[in-house]
């Protein structure tokens, strides 16, 4: 397999340009799917830009003023159906066109992956924190293996900030009290950047992580390694806990045992029937918000009696409430 390595010097230069453009299709597909989108509103455009711009130098030159020409010697035109009815549908469809095929790659790109594995994000001023389900922790690092598509699940713990893989052409804004995702399809063994994108206080600069893809037995070596290193708890074993202390199982069960409150057996991913309004899927936002402000979305056919976490569960402890509930399906 391929390695590339970022900031090598072999890239990034004008003539290496197209290089750049097979570097990056090669490195995750997400890269060559937006790049064709670029590369096809780049080209519809330059075609009608020399359309029309050349037209315009033709007929300024062609029929200019002369010296010596009588007034009215050119014939006067006052419309022409046909040609403005191609002139209004042709771009239309053009731009058409343009949204559909961007609308689809959108889509694709921000459709989760099967077999994916989650990986939590938290950003502060000015770091990526990487947390893995079973209790390692990274700190502007985010190792995966080559081959297998990753979830990144993401949070701010302070202001905005943003989460840039130029290579791979994607970015997601992550804020502070709601998870946004991005969906990693790392083909390519090497280091990519990482860029913050929002302007996030005075070290925004600086806000900077890799993204480093290892061959699959390096990897698992390394993860193996980080063992001991790890967290005393994984966040499922960390949630659970948290499950029993803050009493949520005198309300809820594992098992699909219905008490006050539905079973988190199954839960996540599922579609859950609102009391009010129609139904929602069962992600990490709403499960976040079950415990922020229970009442905002009641589960049909339950009480809205669950009192609300805010304040006394922190955001860390959430996404560890989040592993625990994964886990039971
Ligand atoms: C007093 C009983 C009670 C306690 C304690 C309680 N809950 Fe709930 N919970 C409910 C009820 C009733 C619902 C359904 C109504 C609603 O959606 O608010 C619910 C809904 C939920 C849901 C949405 C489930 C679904 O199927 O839509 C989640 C997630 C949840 N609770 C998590 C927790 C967690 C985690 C704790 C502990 C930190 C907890 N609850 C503590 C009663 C409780
Ligand atoms: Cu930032």
């Amino acid at each position: 397999m391929e390695t590339a390595e970022a900031g090598d010097p072999a890239r990034g230069h004008g003539g290496q340009m197209m290089n750049a453009f097979a570097q990056s299709a090669a490195a995750s597909p997400s890269a060559w799917k937006i790049d064709a989108v670029f590369l096809f509103i780049a080209v519809v455009s330059l075609f009608f830009f020399l359309l029309v711009e050349g037209m315009l130098i033709y007929f300024a030159i062609r029929y200019r003023r002369r010296k010596g020409a009588e007034e009215g010697a050119t014939s006067e035109v006052r419309g022409n159906f046909i040609l403005e009815v191609v002139w209004v549908l042709v771009p239309s469809l053009a731009v058409l066109a343009f949204f559909i095929y961007g609308y689809v790659v959108y889509r694709d790109v921000t459709t989760p992956l099967p077999g994916a594995s989650d990986i939590n994000v938290v950003t502060g001023q000015f770091v990526y924190e990487f947390k893995y389900p079973d209790g390692r922790a990274a700190m502007n690092e985010l190792r995966v293996p080559a081959g297998k598509p990753v979830k990144l699940i993401m949070t701010s713990r302070d202001v905005i900030h943003g989460f840039f893989i130029p290579e791979y052409r994607i970015k997601q804004d992550v804020l502070p009290g709601r998870y946004t995702y991005l969906h990693l399809q790392p083909d390519l063994e090497g280091t990519f950047d990482i860029y913050c994108t929002q302007y996030c206080g005075v070290g925004h600069s600086t806000m900077r992580a890799k993204l480093i893809v290892m061959p699959p037995d390096a990897y698992a070596a390394w993860a193996a390694q980080g063992e001991g290193a790890k967290a005393a708890m994984s966040p499922p074993e960390k949630g659970k806990a948290l499950m029993e202390k803050f009493g949520c199982m005198g309300c809820h069960s594992a098992d699909g045992t219905v008490k006050v409150g539905p079973s988190f057996k199954g839960l996540y991913g599922r579609r859950v029937e609102l009391a009010q309004g129609p139904a929602v899927m069962a992600d990490e936002g709403y499960i976040r918000e079950s415990l922020y402000d229970p009442g905002a979305k009641v589960a049909k056919g339950f009480p809205n009696v669950m009192p609300t976490y805010k304040g006394s569960i922190t955001d860390d402890d959430v996404a560890a409430i989040i592993a625990h509930i994964k886990t039971l399906n």
